[in-house]
């Protein structure tokens, strides 16, 4: 009865590992200034923290049976890094805000471009409606998913997305 019991405990945890190792993990990137949020221009970005979004998205991921990995740096260099090894690192697609990198960076273009992961860029507020230098993305010829306008939300919304397509 017991060795039955060990048997089944086994097998148990060997699902749940299998299912775990199965699990879709999803790289959520945020670029140059995106630690301020919640203090940074409350007007434009609201009052929502990074941590507090990177929490929420570790909730809605797990409960689609999924995990993320929330990174965020000052450094083009950074982000150029861990787009270049998402493949290897074990990541099915990537979420990202580039912040102002969004609308110079060549380098990040060619990093999604290169690694060929599902990539949404997300953006906070609505660059479009903002100063005319917001209005042109470098990256949005490589991603396959753009939003924009929902604040917070706007990472919710990629992350849905993005498990939707892997999903399909
Ligand atoms: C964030 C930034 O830091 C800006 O440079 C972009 C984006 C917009 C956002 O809305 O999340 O222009």
């Amino acid at each position: 009865m017991a060795t039955r019991r060990a048997a089944k405990q086994r097998s148990r945890s060997a699902t749940t590992r299998s299912a775990g190792s199965r699990s879709l993990k999803i790289l959520v990137l945020s670029g140059p200034n995106l630690d301020r949020l919640g203090r940074r221009e409350p007007e434009i970005y609201g009052s929502t923290t990074l941590a507090q979004i990177h929490e929420r998205l570790a909730s809605e991921a797990t409960a689609r049976g999924a995990r993320v990995e929330c990174r965020q740096s000052n450094h083009e260099g950074d982000l150029v890094t861990w787009i270049g090894t998402a493949g290897d690192d074990g990541f099915a697609g990537i979420v990202i805000n580039p912040g102002a990198l969004t609308h110079t960076s060549y380098a990040l273009y060619d990093a999604i471009k290169g690694v060929g992961l599902p990539t949404v860029e997300v953006h906070i507020s609505k660059p479009d409606a903002r100063e005319p230098f917001r209005r042109r993305s470098r990256v949005a010829p490589v991603v396959f998913g753009r939003v924009a306008g929902f604040g917070p939300s706007s990472y919710s919304l990629a992350l849905s997305g993005l498990l939707d397509r892997l999903e399909a």
